[in-house]
């Protein structure tokens, strides 16, 4: 079986601001394969620069095409494929993209939805918004409209310095919407007194508010606020949400799939999480329709319990690379029902947004 990489370039509808920075496209590498006349795919996460982890567009090409593409080529199962590429130290974002991607295959290859293979859905998955940073007054435009869609927990990017007047300000406005912030990990623990002071507003967690890759600090931050803290960049592999658990560096888990090195992580992170009493929910990373079914089938188990960062694909794009977009009813968003992700490429407009193709052997 040979993979194909593809650089897909999707404008996005306006400008997406973190801490670590803006995207106004989002330049996804698309991974297929075709075996036994079933074409599957998957979508690394990464994108042009290392500036939400270590991986980018370039190191994840590299790692998929120097070192995992030999590793699916006899089609193995998603948990043979991580067990190969295990002695490959982190990456898991490349990793990631392919054992996805044998995912859609397995399904794909026994006729089910990919849901199926997952584990007990409630068939649908709760959708939240993350809004980036913006203008004061645009922000509350955002969250009205995002209400009046249906969303079931706004989530606004903050960082450092900036966190409070936008959370008072939405909060006054809307005093009972399940409301989150996302840091990006643009504070230290000598923040803790600035952090303490959103104490006030009630949000249902504060995510990554420290070191990208630090557990303990936010342990320590856990005793001083009452905000629950929720891990997204920390929990970059199963062990890391492990020890997670049991230092207490986190009430809450943000499951990517993309980050975790794929499905099979995601879901043993799921469950140790849920068995320790924390609450999961699934994020994004601004996925074309492709990783986007990926995300909305993890977020539809039943062991995830709090609303995720699938927004429908409309939210993010004009036009996406698949002609069968997801619709959010009520908040939900039902999983696929065709085989596998379900999604059907627009074969025109995907190589139209194609900007280069790596053919791998
Ligand atoms: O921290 O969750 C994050 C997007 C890119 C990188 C990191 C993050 C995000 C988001 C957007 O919050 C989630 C989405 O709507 O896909
Ligand atoms: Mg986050």
């Amino acid at each position: 079986m040979a993979l194909t990489v593809t650089l897909v370039r999707l404008p996005l509808l306006s400008p997406f601001t973190t801490s670590f920075g803006t995207e106004t496209a989002r330049n996804a590498l698309i991974v297929s394969a075709e075996s036994d006349g079933v074409t599957a795919f998957g979508e690394c996460v990464t994108s042009v620069g290392p500036y939400y982890s270590y991986e980018d567009n370039s190191t994840a090409l590299h790692i998929i095409r120097d070192h995992l593409a030999k590793l699916a080529k006899d089609v193995p199962s998603p948990a043979e494929f991580l067990e190969k590429a295990g002695s490959i130290k982190g990456h898991n974002m490349a990793k990631a993209a392919v054992e996805m991607m044998l995912w859609d295959m397995e399904a794909k290859r026994k006729k089910v939805p990919l849901v199926r293979l997952l584990g007990p859905t409630k068939g649908y998955a709760d959708v939240g918004i993350s809004l980036g940073m913006d203008r004061p007054d645009v922000t509350l435009k955002k969250v009205e409209a995002s209400v009046a869609r249906g969303y079931k927990r706004v989530k606004l990017k903050v960082e450092r310095g900036k966190e409070y007047d936008i959370v008072r300000r939405v909060r006054d406005v809307y005093p009972d919407i399940k409301l989150s912030a996302d840091a990006n990990s643009s504070f230290t623990l000598k923040d803790a007194r600035s952090l303490k002071r959103l104490d006030r507003f009630g949000l249902a967690y504060l995510e990554q508010p420290l070191g990208h890759d630090d557990l303990i600090d936010h342990a320590k931050l856990a005793g001083e606020i009452s905000t629950p803290i929720c891990l997204d960049e920390s929990i970059s592999n199963v062990d890391r949400a492990r020890q997670a658990v049991e230092i207490g560096a986190g009430e809450v888990f943000n499951v990517k799939p993309g980050r975790l090195g794929g499905l099979c992580n995601s879901l043993e992170v799921a469950g140790l999480a849920r068995t320790a009493g924390c609450h999961v929910w699934v994020g994004g990373m601004l996925e074309t329709g492709v990783g986007r079914a990926f995300n909305i089938a993890l977020a539809s188990l039943r062991t995830v319990d709090y609303p995720g960062d699938t927004s429908p694909n409309d939210r993010y794009f004009a036009k996406d690379v698949v002609s069968n977009p997801f619709s959010m009813e009520g908040g939900r968003i039902k999983p696929n029902a065709g085989d596998g992700i379900g999604v059907k490429l627009d074969e025109r407009f995907f190589r139209a947004s194609s900007v280069r193709a790596w053919k791998l052997d």
